[in-house]
C-alpha cells in the first residue's frame, strides 16, 4: 500500500490519521477534501510536502473521485459530515456527503478493484441504558437515533452491500467519541476548553448525565493503520479504549484542570433525541489484530488537549464566533418549534 487517498483529511481525524501515516509508513498520500466548514488545512501544516497531495474537491464529484482512485492503492474514507447538532438542524448535506458520497467513492474502488477502508461511528447502534452492563459489539443491531446517525449507518450498509455484491475489497470500523488536537470547537470538549479561554462559561446539556466512551485521537488512528494492513476483508471493527464516562465528569474534569470552580457551567436545553449511552467491546479489534490502546489515562489526555488549544489559538479562533453564533441561532430554532418537536424518546 505505497499510494493511500484519504478523504476529509482537513477534518479532525483524518488530519490526525494523515501526520500518524506520516510517522509510521512510507505512504504517498492524497487528501481529497471539500474544505467545508469543518476542514481546515492548517491542520496539515509542517507535514513532508513531498509526500502529500491535497485535493480541494467533493467526494460526489464522480469524474473527480474516478481519476483519483485510479491511481491508489487504498482509500481510507473519513469524509463526512458529522457533527449531530447540525444535523438535527439541517440533514440534507448529511445525506449527499454520507450517503451519496460514500456511494460515489464506492462505485469507483469497484471499477479499480483498489482497498477501501470506511471510517464509521458507534452512534449506528443508538444508545444503551445508562445502568445497562452491556457495551456495543460488532452483532449489535444497527439502530442509529439522529440525522446523522441515520447516514453514517446507510453508508455502513452500503459498504457491506458492496462487498456482497460486488466483491469489493472494504473493512469497516466503528469507533467511539474521539477527542485530541485539531478537533472543531463545535464538539464537545474543545467547545468547554475554548470556551473557559474566552472566558465564556461551558455548556452542558440537560443534566449531563449522558454518557460517551473516549477515546484519544492516535489510538483510532494507529486502530485503522492495523486493520487496513491486517484486517480481515468484509468484516466490521469496533474501536474503543474503556473510557466511559458523563458529560458532567469530563467537563467537571476539564473545569478542575484548568484551575475553575468545578460548578462553573450553564446547564441548557437538551439535544433532541439525545442518546443516553455509548460504550464499545472492542475485543474483536485487540484478540485478532493484538491492538491495544495508548492513552488510558483520560485526565492526562484532557490536560495534553487543553495545553494544546491553549497553545495553539491561532488554529481555531477563527471559527469559534461563528460557531456560537450557529448554537444560538440553533437554540432559537428549537424553542420556536414548541413542545413536542424535538423528538424526545422518553
Ligand atoms: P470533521 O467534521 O472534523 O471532518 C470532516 C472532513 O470531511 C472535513 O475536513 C470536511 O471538509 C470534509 N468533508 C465534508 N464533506 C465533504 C465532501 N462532500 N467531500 C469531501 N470532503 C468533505 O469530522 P471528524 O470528527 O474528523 O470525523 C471523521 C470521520 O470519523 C467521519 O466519518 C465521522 O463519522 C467518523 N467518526 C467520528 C468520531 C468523532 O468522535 N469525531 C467518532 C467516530 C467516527
Ligand atoms: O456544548 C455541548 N454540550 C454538551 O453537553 C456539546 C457540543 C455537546 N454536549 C454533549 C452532547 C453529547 O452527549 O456532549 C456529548 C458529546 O457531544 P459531541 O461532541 O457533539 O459528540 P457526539 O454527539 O457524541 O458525537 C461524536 O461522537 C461520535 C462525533 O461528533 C460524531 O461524529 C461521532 O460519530
Amino acid at each position: 500500500m505505497k499510494r493511500i487517498l484519504v478523504t476529509g483529511g482537513a477534518g479532525f481525524i483524518g488530519a490526525n490519521f494523515v501526520h500518524y501515516l506520516t510517522e509510521h509508513s512510507d505512504a504517498e498520500i492524497t487528501v481529497l477534501d471539500a474544505l467545508t466548514y469543518a476542514g481546515n488545512l492548517e491542520s496539515l501544516r509542517g507535514i513532508d510536502k513531498s509526500r502529500l497531495r491535497v485535493v480541494i474537491g467533493d467526494i460526489t464529484d464522480a469524474p473527480l473521485v474516478d481519476e483519483l482512485v485510479a491511481v491508489t492503492d487504498a482509500v481510507v474514507h473519513f469524509a463526512a459530515e458529522s457533527h449531530n447538532d447540525n444535523s438535527l438542524f439541517d440533514p440534507r448535506p448529511f445525506l449527499d456527503t454520507n450517503v451519496v458520497g460514500t456511494y460515489t467513492l464506492l462505485e469507483a474502488v469497484r471499477r479499480h478493484g483498489v482497498r477501501f477502508h470506511h471510517i464509521s461511528t458507534d452512534e449506528v447502534y443508538g444508545d444503551l441504558e445508562l445502568e445497562d452492563p452491556a457495551r456495543f459489539t460488532e452483532s449489535t443491531p444497527y439502530n442509529p437515533s439522529s440525522p446523522y446517525s441515520s447516514t453514517k449507518a446507510a453508508s455502513d450498509m452500503l459498504v457491506r452491500a458492496w462487498v456482497r455484491s460486488f466483491g469489493v475489497r472494504a473493512t469497516i470500523s466503528n469507533c467511539s467519541n474521539n477527542y485530541g488536537p485539531y478537533q472543531h470547537v463545535e464538539k464537545f470538549i474543545p467547545r468547554q476548553i475554548t470556551n473557559i479561554l474566552h472566558g465564556a462559561r461551558p455548556k452542558l446539556y440537560g443534566a449531563g448525565a449522558n454518557v460517551r466512551d473516549w477515546i484519544h485521537v492516535s489510538d483510532h488512528s494507529s486502530a485503522v493503520w492495523e486493520i487496513l494492513r491486517r484486517g480481515t476483508l468484509g468484516k466490521t471493527y469496533l474501536i474503543g479504549a474503556d473510557g466511559e464516562k458523563s458529560n458532567r465528569e469530563v467537563l467537571q474534569a476539564i473545569l478542575g484542570l484548568m484551575g475553575q470552580d468545578p460548578d462553573a457551567f450553564d446547564t441548557v436545553t437538551d439535544r433532541p433525541g439525545h442518546d443516553l449511552r455509548y460504550g464499545i467491546d472492542s475485543t474483536v479489534l485487540r484478540e485478532e489484530l493484538g491492538w491495544s490502546p495508548v492513552h488510558r489515562d483520560l485526565a492526562a489526555g484532557l490536560d495534553q488537549t487543553i495545553a494544546w488549544y491553549r497553545e495553539n489559538p491561532w488554529w481555531w479562533e477563527g471559527a469559534k464566533a461563528e460557531t456560537e453564533d450557529r448554537y444560538l441561532q440553533q437554540a432559537a430554532a428549537q424553542a420556536s418549534m414548541g413542545p413536542g418537536t424535538g423528538g424526545d424518546k422518553a
